[in-house]
């Protein structure tokens, strides 16, 4: 078997990719050194097999398609488990098992599982190489399609390994689940059926375990495994925070810039707030990441975040050069598209893409598209991955490795009703009671819930690794050790999503919500007034700029509005959200809402 570990000394890292080897038995396995030469040569094998296509070099240069399998377009929250020794260490919000009984269920699994294949070993960098906020992974694939695309998420390849040295790294497993006979002929998208992947984390031991599922976040194991569930473990243990945000620099008029960090739950626009083009005259906003912030405090006592990721793994559908400019130019050259419909001129298209789908377009699934015809072209979660440096709006200091300031945070929800269109807290601790009751309106049809809010503390509800009541409780404590309180984040909430009473969106969104960001920035700045509400301080009508805008003066006393009776209806619905963590929720989040209660009386 080809197995040449020349790129390394590393010894435990030699032994540790032998072990797997023994256990998957590729055919042979190949470390990668990330050089362009050997991308190219994977991407014509995937075209030589079938699995891929490559697009029209003058449309889409360097730029590639991929269909999956239906049954694996997403990530897979109930086949994902947090494996701590203890069931109450993973919280009543993860899927727990026993790290034993897990491991050895799934070694039964990885037995043989690479068979025909090739054991790919990844050395991955998540934060630019170097940087003393950055982690190094090693992941094992059988997928070239793994490979590919980890290569635009992360720094990876040879670089990684001569950082890494001596040095620990996260070790990481992964198989598409699919083992070939000797002739047997292979999928265009291998993987497992549903109810055999498994998304394994051992956050106490840092290991991650993925079986069966070659998509997204179930596969690319250094953006929501490691760089969410368990590097928030690490985080806590080392008293940093590893969250699900986007990290933008916004200038003023002044030519003045402030970073923002902002956690929405998946599908709020996270992408879209990243690269927003400022309609107010004077503003520009640039980005450093569009998913994950990593934050530290630097020497100076500020906050400081670094972007882990290299690339934007974005969602297709919806996106456009009316919604997202900057996110269509960065996927214009060196993407891979999942999921999207193929043109017949190898083009890609999706719904809401600004054109009609030309006659003959190939479907998701492989179905000619004809006008008229009702078949889905392109899935709903349907992505690019592309590379951060193609996007026009990235900013100048996205690979600092000291990271960039953090002057505030955002949290927020589609929340038709109740919250307004920004309010601030008083403090962290307030903030931090922010961030746990963050949740979106559902409707009963769309995820098969009870209609409401369904509550995703953070927007880390499936992605904290451990119980989420100790993860509030690090927040608390991470403001506590501030060297200078004075130089902590600001904390915001803003609602993009209110709708008047019949149903009318009160509020534009997209590059308009740079006028949100602006009364943000002039309050970190010490220049516009907070007014004090019983749920924290909003703007004065004033300092929300509406020039040329259909917001009315009404619209926004709307807007801005703090109902009384609808806040009182809110606050049985954090106690309900709040009693799931028993008593190990937060003294001070349940002081939080005492105060809240009685500032609503
Ligand atoms: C993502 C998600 O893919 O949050 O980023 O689901
Ligand atoms: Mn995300």
């Amino acid at each position: 078997m080809a197995n040449d570990q020349s790129m390394t000394k590393n010894q435990k890292l030699i032994d540790w990719v032998n072990e797997w080897a023994k256990i998957c038995q590729p055919d042979s396995v190949y470390w990668v050194d990330g050089s362009e030469a050997e991308d190219k040569k994977l991407f014509d094998q995937m075209v030589a097999s079938g699995m891929a296509v490559k697009l029209d070099e003058k449309k889409r240069p360097n730029s590639y398609y991929f269909q999956s399998d239906p049954s694996d377009v997403a990530r897979v929250e109930d086949r994902t488990y947090i494996c701590t020794p203890k069931k109450e260490d993973a919280g009543p919000t993860n899927n727990w098992a026993d790290p034993a009984e897990m491991k050895t269920l799934m070694l039964g699994k990885y037995k043989g599982c690479m068979k025909g294949r090739t054991m790919y070993v990844i050395p991955y960098s998540m934060g630019p190489l170097g940087s003393t906020i950055a982690h190094i992974g090693i992941e094992l694939t059988d997928s070239p399609y793994v490979v590919v695309n980890m290569r635009t998420m992360t720094r990876m390849g040879k670089a990684v390994l001569d950082v890494l040295g001596n040095g620990e790294f996260v070790p990481c497993v992964h198989t598409v689940g699919a083992p070939l006979a000797p002739g047997q002929k292979d999928k265009a998208w291998p993987c497992a059926p549903i109810e055999e992947k498994y998304i394994t984390h051992f956050p106490v031991t840092k290991e991650i375990w993925s079986y069966g599922s070659g998509y997204g976040g179930n596969a690319l194991l250094g953006k929501k495994c490691f760089a969410l569930r368990i590097a928030s473990y690490m985080a806590k243990q080392d008293g940093w925070l590893a969250e699900h945000m986007l990290i933008l620099g916004l200038t003023n008029p002044e030519g003045k810039t402030k970073y923002i960090a902002a956690a929405f739950p998946s599908a709020c626009g996270k992408t879209n707030l990243a690269m927003l083009i400022p309609t107010i005259p004077g503003w520009t906003v640039k980005c450093v990441g569009d998913d994950i912030a990593w934050m530290k405090y630097g020497k100076d006592g500020q906050l400081y975040a670094i972007n882990p990721e290299a690339g934007f793994f974005g969602v297709a559908p919806f996106t456009s050069m009316e919604t997202n400019p900057n996110a269509m130019l960065s996927c214009k050259s060196d993407t891979i598209y999942t999921n999207v419909g193929l043109t017949p001129d190898k083009d890609i298209w999706w719904d809401g893409i600004g054109v009609d789908c030309p006659e003959g377009t190939i479907t998701w699934k492989g179905e000619k598209y004809t006008k008229g015809s009702d078949v889905q072209v392109a899935h709903p979660n349907a992505r690019f991955t592309a590379r951060a440096n193609n996007c026009p709006a990235i900013d100048p200091a996205w690979e600092d490795p000291a990271g960039v300031p953090i002057s505030a945070i955002l949290f927020g929800g589609r929340r038709p009703s109740t919250v307004p269109l920004v309010y601030e807290a008083r403090d962290w601790n307030h903030g931090t009671f922010m961030g746990s009751v963050v949740g979106s309106e559902v409707t009963a049809a769309a995820i098969g819930l009870k209609a409401g809010v369904r509550r995703d503390p953070f927007a880390m509800l499936p992605f904290c690794g451990y119980n989420m009541a100790d993860y509030f409780g690090h927040w608390i404590k991470v403001g506590a050790a501030a060297p200078d309180k004075n130089k902590l984040p600001k904390i915001f909430n803003v609602n993009w999503f209110r709708k008047d009473n019949t149903g009318r969106w009160l509020w534009p969104g997209f590059g308009e919500n740079s006028r949100v960001l602006a009364w943000v920035f002039d309050r970190c700045d010490g220049k516009a007034k907070g007014i004090e509400t019983p749920i924290g301080l909003i703007p004065e009508a004033k300092d929300i700029n509406v020039q040329g805008l259909k917001v009315t003066a009404e619209d926004l006393k709307e807007l801005l509005n703090v109902d009384k009776n609808l806040w009182k209806d809110e606050v049985v619905l954090i106690k309900e959200h709040y009693a799931r963590f028993g008593d190990r929720l937060p003294k001070e989040l349940a002081a939080e809402l005492e105060k809240l209660e009685k500032n609503l009386a």
